[in-house]
């Protein structure tokens, strides 16, 4: 009864938005941060409940991430870091859309009833993050609000966060005491230090190559990379920080990893005096990354995305496990079968995927959505996974981390030095530094630039690793974006049902009996269309072995859509 009038007194405060409904969308709600208290209220409910079912530590990230800085979100991390389990998304939605507070609050009951969720008192926290938008602050008093209407629920306000920190967070509180922000910095410092002592010794000479200049979007994660720059205190490389949002600029406003993947050109603060020099671009909430170099003529950057991140983490981890799976002399016997999986999506570019495959590698794809790469890749022993756009991590899982532990103290007694310890050191020290819950761009950055140092590798000579096929992405305005349903990882479409085929026949993908006699249309032609899961638009996506091909393919392919 308590519960009830708490409820319903803080519900009559947050009116429900009029016409527009939102969804929890592959990246929570997302919408114009006006619109967005009434949902926040509610996802600060959702979190609270979450918590009590869970009786674990969940948190409440409040950023719209790359978004422009009037847009605002909400989303939920689940105790182990990782997104909101998939079966409650519905409960969100219509917790979001319930349209009185007598609707919210027989929404709420009725699902507490199916989820056995107990309103006993005990006492469980929300950890709630926000980015910099100037909409967070008010949004964070939703939140505290929402999460306070449910007895129990305790909202603890962790302040101005990079979306992977708050994710950290929530992960560490319930496994470990040490997880404060100051925790995290610690734990990304003590194991990049550590790694890069692993391969000093050698690695070749770097001279000209000991400079990142990193673009931090006008966001929260410049200003983190100022204080985790502080901590490490590096000699040998500099990290120099643009964008970090205290020179005025506006957030993601032609800054970003996002803006710079997509125009491929250089964020705004970057020019001529950067030609030659390794850059990296941070998005506004610090989960993405990638690296770019400037142009000196045409005013298209080289850009190295996601997919190519994801090529040095593995190039990486397979030489450092051969490493230490060779050197018989020393070997203790116990071998450990472990399995390596690399998870991508339909926009990684075939070339990448080409790449991974030559190396040997198991390469599985899902659709678009942080939370289907990861979920798969908790299926393998080393689980790398990349969203072209930047968004990835290396995920270990717990028999191979204890079997590498085991490991290494038998070789430090058999093999003490030996380059087979390093390697389990090295590996040990990776699977530290990077961030176990969802892609980090700040941590990923250290592991890219420790990989560079170990190899000895400037930024072209990873960018050669492979070259990207063309490629062109359109996006074409619907009424309805749920009209277009796909399947097999976004690459066909299941309905309309006429669809697949005008875009085989477009692509120029023939019966078998046909290829001999007809030429295709676009060697090495590619093209898959889905709805988006953010905004009302169909995405194209077109690949093809020349520039002209592959706009003429997205745009005829787009054609068909409208
Ligand atoms: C969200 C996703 C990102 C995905 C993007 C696609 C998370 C945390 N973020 O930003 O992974 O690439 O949506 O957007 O899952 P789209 O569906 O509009 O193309
Ligand atoms: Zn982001």
């Amino acid at each position: 009864e308590a519960q009830r009038s708490l409820l319903l007194s803080s519900a009559v405060r947050f009116p429900p938005l009029e016409g527009a409904r939102l969804s929890y969308g592959t990246a929570g709600f997302r919408t114009d941060a006006s619109l967005l208290r009434s949902t926040v209220f509610r996802a600060g409910i959702l979190a609270a409940l979450r918590a009590l079912k869970t009786r674990s530590v969940i948190g409440l990230v409040i950023t719209a991430s790359h978004n422009k800085v009037s847009d605002n979100g909400v989303k939920i991390a689940d105790p182990t870091g990782e997104m909101l389990s998939q079966d409650w998304e519905p409960f969100a939605d219509s917790l979001a859309a319930a349209p009185s507070p007598d609707h919210l609050l027989k929404g709420i009951i009725e699902f507490a009833e199916f989820e056995k969720i107990e309103f006993d008192g005990r006492k469980v926290e929300v950890l709630i993050g926000r980015d910099t938008r100037p909409s967070g602050q008010s949004l964070l008093e939703a939140a505290k609000l929402g999460i306070g209407s449910i007895i129990g629920a305790v909202a603890v306000d962790v302040g101005i966060l990079t979306t992977p920190q708050l994710h950290w967070m929530v992960r560490a509180s319930n496994c470990s005491t040490q997880a404060s922000e100051f925790d995290y910095f610690e734990q990304l410092s003590r194991s990049f230090r550590c790694l890069m002592d692993l391969i000093l010794g050698g690695s070749e000479s770097n001279e000209g190559n000991d400079k990142v200049v990193v673009d931090g979007a006008n966001g929260v994660g410049g200003e983190k990379l100022l204080v985790l720059k502080e901590m490490l205190n590096l000699k040998d490389l500099e990290i120099e920080v643009r964008n970090s949002g205290r020179e005025g600029g506006v957030l993601n406003e032609g800054v970003g990893a996002d803006f710079v993947q997509k125009e491929k050109v250089v964020p705004s603060g970057f020019g001529p005096q950067d030609v030659g020099i390794r850059c990296a671009s941070l998005d506004g909430d610090a989960d993405r990354l990638v690296y770019f170099t400037a142009p000196s003529s045409s005013s298209k950057i080289e850009l190295v995305d996601g997919d190519k991140i994801l090529s040095l983490f593995a190039v990486f981890i397979k030489e450092e496990l051969s490493i230490l799976n060779k050197e018989p002399d020393a070997s203790t016997g116990d071998d450990y079968q472990c399995r390596i999986g690399v998870v991508q999506t339909a926009y990684a570019n075939g070339a990448s995927t080409d790449y991974l495959k030559r190396l040997g590698l198991e390469v599985f794809f899902t659709p678009t959505g942080v939370k289907y790469l990861h979920q798969k890749a908790t299926q393998y022993d080393i689980g790398i996974y990349f969203e072209a756009n930047g968004h990835g991590t290396i995920l270990f899982s717990e028999p191979f981390l204890r079997w590498l532990d085991a490991k290494n103290n038998e070789l430090s007694s058999v093999a003490k030095g030996s380059e087979q310890q390093k390697a389990a050191l090295r590996l040990l020290a990776v699977s530290k530094l990077i961030n176990p819950a969802v892609g980090d761009a700040l941590s990923g950055m250290l592991l890219v630039e420790a990989i560079l140092r170990h190899k000895g590798w400037s930024i072209h000579r990873w960018s050669e690793l492979y070259h990207d096929l063309p490629s062109k992405q359109l996006k074409v305005k619907v009424v309805d974006r749920t009209a277009v349903v796909t399947a097999n990882a976004e690459t066909e479409v299941v309905k309309p049902p006429s669809i697949q085929e005008a875009i085989n026949a477009e692509t120029g993908t023939f019966a078998a009996y046909d290829t001999c006699c007809l030429k295709a249309k676009y060697p090495q032609g590619r093209c898959f269309i889905r709805p988006s899961g953010t905004e009302d638009v169909i995405r194209v996506y077109a690949e093809a072995s020349t520039q002209d091909a592959a706009d003429s393919l997205a745009n005829s392919v787009a054609k068909l859509v409208d």
